[in-house]
């Protein structure tokens, strides 16, 4: 059950360009949850301040509090959210159980989480002759290269602290470094949005109007609508859904677009 006097204690810590805080703005926006936002700069490394490390120790946004509660990593916290505020006025998120578009949700959903995006964006940042009309302007993209080189060291002396988790860190400070491997990450990106065209395509007249799964936005489509959003920025458009390649992606980031609770999010 929801319970709008609930909402009124929850806090979310963020940052307005951070994919996942993304994500979870757009799925408070689509349950119709009000939620007070605590910018976390990411530019000038204030997930790395001791006060920001107590709420989440891996240094990252988003983490949510409600009440004395707090959590971290987008999807336990959209799952989070659905499980404490559903019903009523507050529309589900997830398809019902054991139907067919609860488990292309789940499917797309586990697919999509497991794209790269960090390593795309800052990959892109750093080969920008890779993308197409990005819509990241040239300063925005030397700030995020800042960002990302000054934040080395604290990642260096945070392993030293914390070598249980040094596993995760390395996996973070290597988001470009293997510049080899980095176009790869865009080929990998192909067969999914084949997989998700050929979704899209198969739905029938009177599923016309349906989202990637069912007729409502799911987790799946949080994901799927924020990156898209996240690839216009870094100048991959055209290399994924342009000029007629991929035109039910096209007309479903059109769609998006249009689509209140996704553009009330903010933009990169
Ligand atoms: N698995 C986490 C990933 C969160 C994450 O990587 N957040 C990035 C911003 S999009 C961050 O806070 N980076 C700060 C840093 O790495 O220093 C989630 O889904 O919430």
């Amino acid at each position: 059950m929801s319970d709008q006097s609930a909402c009124l204690q929850l806090k979310l810590y963020m940052h307005p360009m951070s994919f996942y805080s993304q994500q979870v703005l757009f799925a408070l926006e689509e349950k119709k949850l009000s939620c007070e936002n605590v910018v976390v700069d990411l530019l000038g490394l204030e997930q790395y301040e001791p006060w920001y490390m107590k709420i989440n120790l891996m240094s990252e946004v988003p983490a949510l509090q409600h009440g004395d509660t707090i959590i971290t990593d987008s999807p336990c916290i959209i799952d989070y959210l659905e499980k404490h505020f559903s019903g009523g006025d507050t529309p589900d998120l997830f398809p019902v159980e054991g139907s067919e578009a609860a488990a292309l949700a789940k499917h797309f959903r586990e697919e999509l989480s497991a794209v790269p995006v960090e390593r795309i964006t800052f990959g892109l940042f750093f080969n920008r002759h890779l993308g197409q009309n990005p819509r990241a302007t040239e300063s925005i993209m030397e700030d995020g290269k800042v960002m990302y080189l000054a934040r080395l060291p604290h990642m260096e002396s945070f392993m030293k602290k914390h070598p249980e988790l040094k596993e995760h860190c390395l996996n973070c400070s290597s988001k470009f470094a293997n510049e080899r491997r980095f176009p790869r990450h865009l080929e990998n990106l192909e067969p999914l949005f084949d997989e998700i065209e050929n979704q899209l395509i198969s739905h029938s007249e009177e599923r016309a109007t349906w989202w990637l799964c069912c007729e409502h936005v799911t987790p799946a489509d949080i994901i799927l609508c924020i990156l898209l959003e996240r690839l216009t920025f870094v100048g991959l458009m055209e290399r994924y859904w342009g000029s007629g390649k991929r035109p039910a992606i096209a007309a479903y980031r059109a769609r998006s677009q249009t689509h209140p609770p996704f553009m009330a999010v903010p933009r990169n």
